[in-house]
């Protein structure tokens, strides 16, 4: 049997799926030498993409038999301005976590059209964001969903790069080819380059991951490196999304429901947060992505903020 292909995205749609593609599980979308010398760059907390290396480049070994990748797009962009609006003694929080956490509102969209495919079709499917060993961004790309900027994003024409991408292993073909790959639209554009505030993006395409803020204020373990500029960033960084001409486009549209950024998660006072004992931190950040950062960090990095 095979998946049918108008099936599949009324499927994704009925689910708020906003782009669906799938590609050929064989066809490895990475360059194998250039992804190794990447991971030897990358800092040991991130150490995990590393450690699955051979899942990330043999998809049969995540799910035996397997024949497509099916890859979603999720916008989680609304009608609010970024860092730039941002008052004076506040901490600047990322988009991605004004809101639930998308481990709670994308995966279950993901596993709910998992198993829309396994009893429509009769497939075997194995379904991810994020925490899989997957390459997320180069299989959208290979999808036909969109193209990866210089500053390392994938970006869809119609949502821009402010994108949850999902991931489906399935054991069965779809009964048409994948979407045509969409040319890069950087050109000669620099944007992400000139606003990343670190340099971390000195080399296109190639994230200094150590100087990158996302990193630093989301994933690493140690404290920034001192002369490393936070530029306001509590947690997380959008500063080379919000410039990009595919997402500055996007202004006016409104939030869907799920990713409305709850109150105070935005612009959070410095003051406030490095006042809150334990349970505030919890009732504060409660389910959204921050909490998985834990106190002692957040406020670690609001310390640097206020005196730094
Ligand atoms: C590890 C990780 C991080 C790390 C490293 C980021 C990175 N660039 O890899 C850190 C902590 C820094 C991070 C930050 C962020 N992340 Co992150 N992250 C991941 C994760 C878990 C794995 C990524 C991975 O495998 N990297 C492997 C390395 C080797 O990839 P790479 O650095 O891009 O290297 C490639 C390029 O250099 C490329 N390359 C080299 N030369 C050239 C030349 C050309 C022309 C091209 C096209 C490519 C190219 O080839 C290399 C090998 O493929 C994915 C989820 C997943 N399972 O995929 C989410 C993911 C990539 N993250 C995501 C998000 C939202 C973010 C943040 C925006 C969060 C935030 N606001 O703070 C930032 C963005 C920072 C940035 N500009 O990239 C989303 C991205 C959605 C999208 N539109 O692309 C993902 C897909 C999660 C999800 N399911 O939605 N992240
Ligand atoms: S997320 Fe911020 S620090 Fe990281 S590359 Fe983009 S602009 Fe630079
Ligand atoms: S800002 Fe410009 S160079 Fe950077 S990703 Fe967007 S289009 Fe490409």
């Amino acid at each position: 049997m095979e998946i049918q292909a108008h099936k599949l995205r009324e499927l994704a749609q009925g689910l708020g799926i906003d782009a669906i593609g799938w590609a050929d599980a064989a066809q490895i979308p990475v360059n194998i030498t250039a992804l190794q010398h990447r991971i030897a760059q990358m800092p040991p907390e991130l150490g995990y993409v590393g450690r699955r290396i051979q899942e990330r480049l043999n998809p049969s070994l995540v799910l035996p038999g397997v024949k497509t990748i099916v890859m979603a797009a999720i916008s989680y962009f609304g009608n609010e301005s970024g860092i730039e609006d941002m008052p004076d003694g506040a901490g600047f929080i990322s988009r991605f976590a004004w809101s639930k956490d998308y481990h709670l509102t994308v995966l279950p969209k993901i596993q709910a059209l998992a198993r829309e495919i396994e009893v429509h079709f009769g497939a075997k499917t194995k379904s991810y964001v994020d925490t899989g060993p997957i390459l997320e961004k180069a299989w959208a790309a290979a999808c036909g969903l969109g193209f990866i900027g210089k500053n390392g994003l994938l970006i869809t024409p119609e949502f821009g790069s402010f994108v949850f991408l999902g991931s489906i292993l399935v054991d069965l073909e779809v009964d048409h080819p994948a979407l045509p790959a969409v040319p890069s639209g950087c050109t000669n554009c620099v944007a992400c380059q000139k606003a990343c505030p670190t340099g971390a993006l000195a080399t296109p395409w190639c994230i200094d991951y150590e100087r990158c803020l996302a990193h630093q204020t989301v994933t690493a373990k140690q404290k920034p490196p001192a002369d490393l500029p936070l530029a306001g960033h509590l947690y997380g960084c959008d500063r080379c999304q919000d410039v990009c001409p595919f997402n500055r486009r996007l202004k006016n549209r409104e939030y869907r429901q799920e990713f409305k950024p709850l109150p105070g998660l935005k612009y959070p006072e410095l003051r406030t947060i490095l006042s809150m004992d334990e349970q505030q931190f919890k009732d504060t950040f409660k389910d959204t992505p921050v909490i998985r950062r834990g106190r002692e960090k957040v406020q670690m990095i609001a310390r640097r903020l206020v005196e730094p």
